[in-house]
């Protein structure tokens, strides 16, 4: 099962939407293996978003990332990652889809609501930045047999 790293950034906490975001994911069947109620550090914000520094919109992202608190989330599941992306949506509000998280709940351009890992590298590094080791839980949900077909001994 692969991982990805969600975080609510600080307007969807503000804006009252982390259940109905989380809501979402729960639904489709990805699973909740860490989660946290924080509030990012400078640093770690400089660290997070490290591949983006030098872009005209960096240091206001990481004002923005730090400005109030944050949910962040592990989640699990077969291609985790371009599942969670796909319910995002394009990363500015004005340009999401209908359907997806930032198309049905947001019009900025800078205030995206939810930040998603967009490879499995990045969700390593990513992951390793928000959570200890002993913070991701592995725990099997009693319905991943009816989320998944495992008749063959792998996800289906
Ligand atoms: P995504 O979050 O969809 O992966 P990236 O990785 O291209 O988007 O950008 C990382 C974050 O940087 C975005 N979530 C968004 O908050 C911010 N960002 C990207 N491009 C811009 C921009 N032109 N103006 C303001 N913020 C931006």
């Amino acid at each position: 099962m692969e991982r990805t790293l969600i975080i609510f950034k600080p307007d969807a906490v503000q804006r009252g939407l982390c259940g109905e975001i989380l809501t979402r994911f729960e639904k489709k069947g990805l699973q909740i293996v860490g989660m946290k109620f924080m509030q990012i550090s400078r640093q770690l914000a400089q660290t997070h978003y490290e591949p983006h520094k030098g872009k005209p919109f960096y240091d206001g992202l990481v004002n923005f990332m730090t400005s109030s608190p944050v949910v962040v989330l592990a989640l699990a599941g077969k291609d985790a990652i371009a599942i969670a992306r796909k319910m995002m949506g394009k990363t500015f509000g004005s340009q999401a889809e209908s359907g997806t998280i930032r198309g049905d709940f947001g019009v900025s351009n800078s205030f995206n609501l939810i930040h998603g890992s967009d490879a499995p590298e990045s969700a390593t590094r990513e992951l390793g930045l928000f959570f200890k080791p002993e913070e991701l839980i592995d725990w099997k949900p009693a319905i991943a047999s009816w989320v998944y077909d495992l008749s063959k001994g792998t996800p289906e």
